[in-house]
């Protein structure tokens, strides 16, 4: 069994959508980071940089739990641990691989920094919403030019790369990207969106109540690290 520590967000998404897709049973345990869940002790113990997702696969290496933190981790974890959703030829891998560091270093970080200037800081913040759409414009783009030389992300093989990446771009409209000129994207999107695991998946995490939308004044400081919370 896998105790899956999770509330709603794109990075917590993609392990959900990979359990499904794997069919592996998992328990669910909230952590609500809008109420700085993530910053108690015995969270801080499985992952010391106080995010979700964190995985406890209780039948890992040797049969012992083994706790695994970061998304893209968790995804190789899995994908190791079942032998599925990766390539098995070690150049087709490692293809794969680096479309995944893509996700963790360019869409995930650029499309929610897009988010948070958009959505969350105060206004005035010009220099930077332009930045981030820029780069999220050109991020869209280059997987819209991938698709459009390979079926999938990672590459001949539907793999953890397109579930990694298929949750940053369920909100292009807000990102001002619109699929009617990314034909790539939009064929790709709508085949993810059709599989049966990602629709219970997307379903199990649409159920879950997020403090999110009700958060008071000091908890939003304290997840973006603001006001009495700021050290800059
Ligand atoms: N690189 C990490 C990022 C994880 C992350 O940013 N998690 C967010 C939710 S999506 C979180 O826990 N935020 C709480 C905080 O920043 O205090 C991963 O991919 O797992």
């Amino acid at each position: 069994m896998i105790d899956l520590y999770a509330l709603t967000s794109p990075n917590v998404q993609k392990i959900f959508l990979l359990l499904e897709e794997l069919e592996l049973p998992y328990n669910v345990k909230l952590v609500d980071v809008w109420k700085g869940e993530q910053f108690l002790p015995e969270f801080i113990k499985l992952n010391p940089n106080a995010k979700i997702p964190v995985i406890v696969d209780h039948e890992g290496p040797g049969g012992k739990p083994y706790t695994v933190f970061e998304s893209g981790a968790i995804m190789l974890y899995l994908a190791e641990k079942t032998g599925r959703l990766m390539p098995k030829d070690m150049a087709a891998r490692y293809e794969a691989i680096q479309w995944l560091m893509i996700q963790m270093t360019g869409v995930g970080p650029t499309f929610g920094n897009l988010t948070h200037f958009k959505r969350f800081a105060p206004a005035g913040n010009d220099y930077s919403v332009s930045r981030y759409q820029t780069e999220a414009r050109r991020l869209y783009d280059l997987l819209e030019t991938r698709l459009g030389a390979s079926p999938w992300l990672g590459g001949q093989e539907y793999s953890i790369v397109d579930l990694a990446t298929f949750p940053w771009t369920r909100n292009h409209d807000a990102h001002g990207v619109s699929w009617s000129d990314h034909p790539h994207l939009a064929r790709w999107f709508g085949a993810i969106s059709e599989r049966a695991g990602v629709k219970r998946a997307l379903a199990k995490v649409d159920a879950i109540v997020s403090s999110r939308d009700t958060a008071a004044a000091d908890d939003l400081d304290r997840i973006f690290g603001r006001g009495r919370y700021a050290r800059a």
